[in-house]
C-alpha cells in the first residue's frame, strides 16, 4: 500500500451544520470579501435583493433571514472577490504557460477588469471601443462569407433581459446557433415531457412541496446542488413525509441534514434523517428500476393506479401494462443493480401515498437513454394520477440561475421553439428558420472546421463540452472567439486568430445605465419569475453590463437589420421587459408590474390544471425501447461534481462530503473491482475510454480509492475528465453528452512501490 493516502478520510455524517458555516466564513475571508459579502448575503434571494448565481432552486415568498446556503454564499464570495487578475498577467506567462494552471488557479486571480485583446502573440489589454469595433469588424466580415459559421452561446447565468437581446442579435445575424449549457444539462427534459405532458419544464412548485407526502429522487445530489431544497424536504420529513432515492452513491446530503437555521439543530448536533429508503441502481440502471416500480404497482398494487384519471386524461396505459408484462424480474435485477424486494419495498410506498412527487437531475439527463429514463418517471407518476395534483409532479432540478428562463426568451438552436413570425412583426426582419447548433453540433463544426467564429455570453464551453483534447486541438483555428466573463478560466486560453475577453458586471453589483440604477429578472426552477439587483460596487469602473456589451456589439454588426431598439434597450431595461411582453404576451402579462412582487410571478403551466397540450390533447404514457442499462466495458465510468465546485468554477480541491481531501485527481471505485486489478488505494490509474472511433481518449495519473459504488461503475470528477467523453456519446433525441455513462478500461501506470 503506498504511504501517501491521507487524502481520503471519513466524511462527515451529515449535511449543513457547523461545518456549512465554517466553510462560508473561510471562504469570506480568503477572498477578502469578508464585509461585502457579509452585507450582500443579507440581500440573497430576497425580493429587494438579488437572485443567489449559483443554482437555479426555488426562491420562497417568505423568505428566511438567511435564504441562502453554503454553496450560494462561495459563489457570492467568489464574485464579489477581492482580488483582481493582474494587469501584466500575460506580460509574464504565455498562454500555454497558464494552460498548465488548474481551473482553481485562474479563477482564483480574482475579477477581470479590462478588456483583453489577442495580438496574435498574446493578449494585451485594450479600450473598449477597440474591442468592440474589433469585434464587430471580425463579425461583419464573417458574415459575408457565411453567417451560419458563427455560433453564439450562452451559460445560463445570464438575466431574462440580456438573453432576450442576445438570441436577437444571433438571428439579425442570421442564424439560430444559440446552444446553452442546457444542452449539456436539461435538454433532455426539454426533449422529454413535451410528448408526455405537454410543458418542457418541471410542473411543482413550492407550495407542492408543502403538501407531498412521498418524494421519489433520481440521480439528483440535492445537499450539494440545491442544497436550499434540503429546508423543505426537512420540513416534510418532520410531518412524516417518506423520501426513496435512486443514486449509486450514498450522497451525504441525501441521508442526514442537520440546519444551520435551527438552534435546537446547531446546538443539539442533531440532523434529520432525510432518505427513508436508499436504493444503489448501476449506472444508467433507473430506467429497469423505473420499470420494474411500475410493473409491482400495476400487478401488486392495483389500487394505486388512478383508473379514472387515467381514463380520463391519458393515452397508452394498456400499452406500458402489456410491455411491462413481458418484463422479466431477473432481467430488471440485472439492468437496474437492484433486488426485486427492495424495488417492491419503493413501489408500497408508492401505492401508499397520496401525493408523491418525482425529483430528478444529471443522473437521469447525462445517459444515452435519458430521454427515455425520464419518460419512465412520467408513467410512474401518470400511474398514480400525480400530475396536475396538489403536492404532486414532476420536479426536474435546473441547474444555472437562469439557464430555464434563457430557453423561454427565445435562447434555442430550435427554430420551431422561437417565436419567429412574432420577431419579424416586432423587428422588420426576416429571421432565419433553419435548425441552428446545439453543444454538440457546435463542438463537430469546430472539429470539422465548418464554425468559424464563436461568442459565449458566460461559460467555460470548451472546458464543460466533451472531447477536450480533440476540441482544443481544433480551438485555435478559429476565426473569432469572444468571451464576455467575469473571470478568467481554461476555455480563454485557447484563442482564435482573432480573440477577445470581455469583463463584464456580476448579477450581484449594481448597474446603473444614464444614472439610474436597473433591475433584471430570471426564471427559476419551478417556473417562477424574480427581479433581481445589484446590492454591491462593481470590481473596477470598466466592467460593462452583459447587455450594454451585447447591445453595442448588435448596433456595430447589424446596424441595417429591421428596426431594432438597441439604443434604448441599454439605457433602460424595462422596454426590454415590455419587448418580452410584446413577444410572449401570455407568459409575461404586466412584466414590469410584476416581476419584483414577493416570490415573484408564475408563468402558465397548463399541465398542472390537466390541459395537455400534447398532440392528442391527453397526457401519453410512452413504452421505451427496451431496458437495457450501459454494458460496462469494463467499467461504466460517471463525472461528478465537488461540493466545492460550481461547474468548471472550483473553490477548493476538497470534497468534504466525500471524505476526499486537497486532490480531484482520483477515481472512485469498489473495493472488489480494486482487488481483481490488484491496484492498491492510491495507486495511480489510467483510464481510457473503450470507444473505437480512431481517437485514443485517455486521462492518466488518477489515484484510485475505494468507495461505496455498485461494482463494475467508477467515478471522476468533471470537468478534469471530460477528456474521455466522445463528442458523439450522447443521450439520443437531446444530445445532452452521456457524461454519466462512459465505457472506460482501467489499469495501472507504472507500479508505485
Ligand atoms: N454546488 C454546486 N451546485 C450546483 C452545480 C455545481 O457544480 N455545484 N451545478 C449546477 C448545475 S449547472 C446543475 S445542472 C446541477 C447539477 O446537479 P445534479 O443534478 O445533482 O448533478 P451531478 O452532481 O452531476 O450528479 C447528480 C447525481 O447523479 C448521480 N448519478 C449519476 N449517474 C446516475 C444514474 O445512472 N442513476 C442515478 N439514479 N443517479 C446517478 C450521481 O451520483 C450524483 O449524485 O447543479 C447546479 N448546482
Ligand atoms: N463531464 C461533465 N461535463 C459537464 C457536466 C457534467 O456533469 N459532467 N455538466 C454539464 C452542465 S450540467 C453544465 S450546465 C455545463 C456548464 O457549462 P458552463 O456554463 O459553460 O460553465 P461554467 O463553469 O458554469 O462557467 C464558468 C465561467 O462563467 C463565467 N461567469 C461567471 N459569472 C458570470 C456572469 O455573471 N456573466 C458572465 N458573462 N460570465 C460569468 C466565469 O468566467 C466562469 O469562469 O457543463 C456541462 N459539462
Ligand atoms: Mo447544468
Amino acid at each position: 500500500m503506498p504511504d501517501d493516502v491521507p487524502f481520503q478520510s471519513d466524511p462527515p455524517t451529515r449535511a449543513g451544520g457547523w461545518g456549512a458555516l465554517h466553510a462560508v466564513e473561510r471562504i469570506l475571508h480568503e477572498q477578502g470579501a469578508l464585509a461585502a459579502g457579509s452585507a450582500a448575503l443579507l440581500k440573497q434571494n430576497k425580493h429587494d435583493g438579488f437572485a443567489c448565481v449559483s443554482c437555479a432552486w426555488a426562491k420562497p415568498r417568505e423568505p428566511r433571514t438567511a435564504e441562502f446556503c453554503e454553496n450560494g454564499a462561495k459563489a457570492t464570495a467568489w464574485e464579489l472577490t477581492g482580488k483582481r487578475v493582474p494587469r501584466d498577467l500575460f506580460a509574464r506567462h504565455t498562454v500555454e504557460d497558464l494552460q498548465r494552471w488548474s481551473d482553481l488557479q485562474l479563477e482564483d486571480l480574482g475579477r477581470l477588469t479590462h478588456p483583453l485583446r489577442w495580438d496574435g502573440g498574446t493578449y494585451v489589454e485594450a479600450t473598449w471601443d477597440e474591442a468592440i469595433d474589433g469585434i464587430a469588424s471580425a463579425l461583419r466580415r464573417l458574415r459575408s462569407v457565411d453567417p451560419k459559421a458563427t455560433v453564439f452561446y450562452a451559460s445560463g447565468r445570464a438575466s431574462l433581459e440580456a438573453s432576450y437581446l442576445y438570441q436577437l442579435l444571433a438571428r439579425a445575424y442570421g442564424n439560430n446557433n444559440l446552444p446553452d449549457s442546457s444542452n449539456m444539462c436539461h435538454e433532455t427534459t426539454s426533449v422529454a415531457l413535451p410528448p408526455a405532458i405537454g410543458v418542457p419544464v418541471g410542473t411543482v412548485t413550492l407550495d407542492d412541496f408543502e403538501h407531498c407526502d412521498t418524494f421519489f429522487i433520481f440521480g439528483h445530489n440535492t445537499g450539494v446542488s440545491s442544497p436550499r431544497m434540503l429546508h423543505p424536504l426537512k420540513e416534510a420529513r418532520e410531518r412524516g413525509a417518506k423520501i426513496v432515492t435512486f443514486n449509486p452513491l450514498k450522497e451525504r446530503g441525501l441521508m442526514e441534514f442537520a440546519d444551520p437555521q435551527s438552534p435546537r439543530q446547531m446546538l443539539s448536533r442533531a440532523s434529520t434523517t432525510l432518505s427513508t429508503q436508499y436504493l444503489q441502481p448501476r449506472l444508467g440502471g433507473d430506467r429497469a428500476a423505473l420499470a420494474g416500480l411500475c410493473k409491482a404497482i400495476f400487478e401488486r398494487h392495483p389500487e394505486a393506479v388512478d383508473r379514472a384519471f387515467i381514463a380520463e386524461h391519458t393515452q397508452g396505459a394498456r400499452q406500458l401494462e402489456w410491455w411491462l408484462a413481458t418484463q422479466s424480474w431477473p432481467q430488471i435485477e440485472k439492468q437496474s443493480g437492484l433486488e426485486r424486494a427492495d424495488l417492491e419495498r419503493a413501489a408500497r410506498t408508492f401505492a401508499d401515498a397520496s401525493a408523491v412527487i418525482g425529483i430528478y437531475g444529471m443522473g437521469l439527463t447525462q445517459h444515452r437513454k435519458g430521454v427515455q429514463t425520464v419518460q419512465m418517471l412520467t408513467n410512474l407518476l401518470l400511474m398514480g394520477g400525480h400530475i396536475g395534483r396538489p403536492g404532486a409532479g414532476i420536479c426536474p432540478v435546473r441547474g444555472h440561475s437562469n439557464v430555464q428562463g434563457q430557453r423561454t426568451v427565445g435562447i434555442t438552436e430550435k427554430p420551431e421553439l422561437a417565436p419567429l413570425d412574432r420577431l419579424r412583426e416586432l423587428y422588420h426582419f426576416e429571421p432565419p428558420r433553419d435548425k441552428g447548433r446545439g453543444t454538440v453540433e457546435t463542438c463537430e463544426g469546430v472539429i470539422d472546421g465548418s464554425v468559424k467564429g464563436f461568442i459565449g455570453l458566460g461559460g467555460n464551453f470548451l472546458r464543460a463540452a466533451p472531447d477536450t483534447a480533440r476540441l482544443e486541438g481544433a480551438w485555435r483555428d478559429l476565426e473569432l472567439t469572444v468571451h464576455v466573463a467575469t473571470k478568467l478560466n481554461r476555455g480563454h486560453l485557447f484563442p482564435g486568430r482573432a480573440a477577445f475577453i470581455l469583463p463584464c458586471l456580476g448579477r450581484i453589483e449594481i448597474d446603473r445605465q444614464d444614472d439610474i440604477e436597473q433591475w433584471v429578472s430570471m426564471e427559476d426552477s419551478t417556473g417562477f419569475f424574480h427581479g433581481s439587483h445589484g446590492v454591491t460596487r462593481p470590481a473596477s469602473t470598466e466592467l460593462r453590463s452583459e447587455i450594454d456589451i451585447v447591445a453595442a456589439l448588435a448596433e456595430k454588426v447589424v446596424p441595417d437589420v429591421g428596426r431594432i431598439p438597441w439604443q434604448t434597450w441599454k439605457r433602460d431595461y424595462a422596454q426590454i421587459r415590455s419587448a418580452i411582453e410584446a413577444t410572449w404576451p401570455d407568459v409575461f402579462r404586466d412584466f414590469n408590474a410584476r416581476f419584483r412582487e414577493p416570490g415573484g410571478f408564475h408563468r402558465p403551466l397548463p399541465a398542472r390544471e390537466r390541459v395537455w397540450k400534447t398532440p392528442s390533447g391527453k397526457a401519453q404514457f410512452l413504452v421505451p425501447d427496451g431496458i437495457e442499462s450501459p454494458t460496462p466495458a469494463p467499467f461504466t465510468f460517471m463525472t461528478i461534481r465537488s461540493d466545492n465546485q460550481f461547474n468548471t468554477t472550483v473553490y477548493r480541491l476538497d470534497d468534504h462530503y466525500r471524505g476526499i481531501e486537497g486532490t480531484r485527481d482520483v477515481v472512485l471505485m469498489n473495493e472488489r473491482d480494486l482487488r481483481r486489478l490488484r491496484i492498491a488505494p492510491g495507486q495511480s490509474v489510467r483510464v481510457r475510454c473503450e470507444i473505437d472511433d480512431g481517437f485514443v481518449r485517455e486521462v492518466s495519473g488518477l489515484r484510485a480509492l475505494a468507495y461505496d459504488i455498485p461494482a463494475g461503475c467508477v467515478a471522476g470528477y468533471y470537468p478534469e475528465c471530460n477528456a474521455l467523453v466522445p463528442v458523439g456519446h450522447h443521450a439520443e433525441g437531446s444530445h445532452v453528452p452521456a457524461y454519466k455513462s462512459i465505457p472506460v478500461s482501467i489499469s495501472l501506470v507504472g507500479a508505485t512501490p
